[in-house]
């Protein structure tokens, strides 16, 4: 039976950007769930990290008077205003993965990420590692007011406060991508000496950091002079893993086109 255009439910997705292996696996997991064989038509807009570019998508959905309005906010802060602008069209809105400071009467729904769980989860982990040793710390933090990074460095930062021998020595955003990680990494090599664990907020920061500390002439991993685990558990940080690069990884499930849809049918 053919679908027509009109009949399509219209659901518009302010994407963070494509920062990420987990972003990806969000991006076409959408993609995937809401088809149009699923009855759906989907606008999705890579925001690319730009916050302003964010609240302009966002914007243009109502505009367009979508049925639906996702939002995988970038940012936590600042968005009573257009969420108004939204209630006021009469558009429900959903928000996905990242959590927003703002009231609950200006959207219809969250679904996503325990982020301090997932910070509360690591520490544990490195405690039980660590055992008793010292540990001095560095920590490469995601996207600077995004709630994922809010919540994970918070989470964590209660475990190490249990702790009088971990020692935060500083912690930098290398804002979610490779390239950061590198970048933050490359930087904590030249000021610090000793150094124990790295926490990178995301894998693919792991990455990078993996590449700035080879390079510097380091290990790290299992055997190596440096302890370093991330959070998602995307596919290459079982490979880094398995290459003995990689501690651990702190599993966060980027699958949330199911639990969108549920919920709009709902
Ligand atoms: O961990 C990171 C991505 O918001 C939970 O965003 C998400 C995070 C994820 O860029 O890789």
């Amino acid at each position: 039976m053919p679908v027509y255009a009109d009949d399509l439910v219209t659901v518009g997705y302010a994407q963070v950007g494509h920062e990420s292996d987990w972003r990806t696996a969000n991006t076409q997991n959408y993609q995937d769930v809401f088809s149009e064989d699923a009855g759906y038509s989907l606008d999705l807009v890579d925001c690319d990290n730009d916050n302003a570019a964010q609240l302009e998508a966002v914007r243009t959905f109502i505009s367009k008077d979508m049925d639906y309005i996702v939002i995988a906010p970038i940012q936590s802060a600042g968005w009573d205003t257009v969420l108004q602008e939204a209630q006021d069209a009469g558009i429900p809105v959903i928000i996905a993965d990242r959590e927003i400071e703002a009231s609950d009467d200006l959207y219809d729904a969250w679904v996503g990420t325990n982020t301090t769980n997932e910070g509360i989860t690591a520490g544990n982990w490195l405690a039980e590692y660590l055992g008793d040793a010292d540990a001095n710390i560095l920590v490469i933090e995601g996207s600077v007011g995004a709630s994922a990074t809010l919540g994970r460095t918070d989470g964590f930062n209660q475990v190490a406060g249990e702790h009088d021998n971990w020692k935060i020595l500083d912690s930098q955003s290398g804002d979610f991508t490779q390239a950061g990680g590198q970048e933050v990494m490359e930087s904590f090599l030249k000021s610090y000496d000793d150094i124990d664990v790295v926490v990178a907020e995301n894998d693919n920061m792991a990455f990078g950091a993996i590449d700035a500390i080879k390079a510097a002439g380091k290990t790290c991993g299992p055997d190596g002079d440096i302890i370093i685990f991330s959070f998602d558990a995307v596919k290459a940080a079982f490979d880094a893993m398995i290459a003995g690069d990689l501690n651990a990884a702190l599993e966060c499930n980027p699958l949330h086109g199911p639990r969108v849809d549920e919920i709009i049918k709902k």
